[in-house]
């Protein structure tokens, strides 16, 4: 612990020294020298947040997806969590109310959700204060982040923000598509395309700093330095996530804030009130919404009823029969399907047909 804030104060000096260094105009090579510092020092950071521990819990995935809730102590997490599931976490006034994961199961168009009440986040969470690491330990496995925010205390979305940037954890971004391939050829760092904003001497310290010197690199897309570190480290996480202004009841014009929020973070902010059970349904709604899911109806024979099943949006026919049984998927001559993915009932379609949320389907094997 000791040890890492050393190195964050280290951080600090080396990156004061660097802004001083630019506006100063000073040397390239002395420029150079600090952003490798930076970038080492950096790494070193990362690399100590990694053995911090708190008091390990976790808890396993089940169901169709895993959301969890993410949020300030006393927002209303737990009370959320029993207002969407059949759970029954304790709710207090107190903060620190809950101190271990809590899931809960919640049932939305056939579809089982996992959601997860996570302890209070605090500020310095990214250090491994108040069980932070196992929050974060938890997120990795999450296929969406619900940030729960007190409509009273506004703040709390850039202290959560914050942190989640200080943790490497870019929301609602898509991952960068970087390919590096180190060799021993002694060519040094070869940049095959750079789209991103740094110059070749930028990405050239920041590997150096990396103990990299010889690599073939493509970066795809539109990458800043502090993405392409945490990268390049390997410990960068992306994540969905939505927003949910809890509370309501003490706040009379939830609605005007709720889209100024909406606008100013570019992600959705849904307005509800745990405790009066307001929104709930369309917070469900919103949840399942963005977990890419979607509902799809196996018929055993045409004349039958189908039976519900959850699977991933924009899944194929093939996909589908792989994922359900081998057995199907290797004798599988074709489907027919009903529905929104194909033009006529019962429209015949090969395994690459792309099905549609509420389609049926009978898969049809080879005789
Ligand atoms: N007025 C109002 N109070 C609420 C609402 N939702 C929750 N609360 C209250 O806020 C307090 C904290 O709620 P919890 O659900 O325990 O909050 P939490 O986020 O789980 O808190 P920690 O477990 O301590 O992190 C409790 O007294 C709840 O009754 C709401 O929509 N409106
Ligand atoms: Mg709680």
């Amino acid at each position: 612990m000791a040890n890492k804030e050393y190195l964050e104060g280290r951080l600090k000096e080396l990156e004061a020294e660097l802004s001083k260094t630019k506006d100063n105009k000073a040397t390239n090579k002395h420029l150079a020298k600090l952003r490798s510092k930076v970038a080492t020092v950096k790494k070193e950071v990362i690399n100590a947040s990694k053995r911090v521990h708190g008091s390990g819990f976790f808890v396993k995935k089940t169901g169709d997806a895993t959301v969890t809730l993410l949020g300030f102590p006393s927002a209303g997490k737990s009370s959320i969590l029993n207002a969407l599931t059949n759970a029954n976490s304790k709710t207090a006034q107190y903060a620190f109310t809950t101190t271990d994961i809590i899931p809960g199961i919640m049932i939305y168009r056939d579809a089982h959700i996992q959601i997860l009440d996570m302890p209070g986040l605090i500020a310095g969470a990214h250090k491994g204060l108040g069980g932070g690491s196992s929050v974060i330990a938890q997120m990795r496995v999450s296929d969406l982040v619900v940030f729960v925010i007190d409509i009273t205390n506004l703040s709390q979305i850039n202290t959560i923000l914050d942190e989640l940037f200080s943790l490497n954890i870019y929301i609602n971004k898509k991952k960068p598509n970087i390919q590096l391939r180190q060799n021993r050829d002694g060519h040094g760092i070869l940049l095959e395309v750079n789209k991103s904003r740094m110059s070749y001497d930028d990405i050239k310290v920041v590997l150096n700093g990396f103990g990299i010197f010889n690599a073939n690199v493509r970066i795809w897309d539109p990458v800043e330095e502090d993405e392409f570190i945490s990268f390049i480290s390997n410990k960068s996480l992306y994540l969905n996530a939505i927003m949910v202004l809890n509370k309501i009841d003490m706040a009379p014009d939830f609605q005007k804030i709720a889209d100024q929020i909406s606008s100013k973070y570019g992600m959705e902010a849904i307005p509800i009130s745990a405790l009066n059970m307001d929104n709930i349904e369309s917070l469900k709604a919103k949840i399942y919404g963005n977990l890419s899911i979607m509902r799809v109806y196996l018929k055993p024979r045409l004349d039958k009823i189908g039976q519900p099943i959850t699977t991933r949006s924009g899944i194929t026919v093939g996909n589908l029969a792989k994922r359900l049984h081998t057995e199907i998927s290797s004798e599988l001559k074709c489907a027919y399907v009903n529905g929104r993915s194909v033009k006529f009932a019962n429209q015949r379609v090969g395994i690459e047909h792309v099905l549609k949320d509420g389609d049926s389907i009978t898969f049809i094997k080879i005789k």
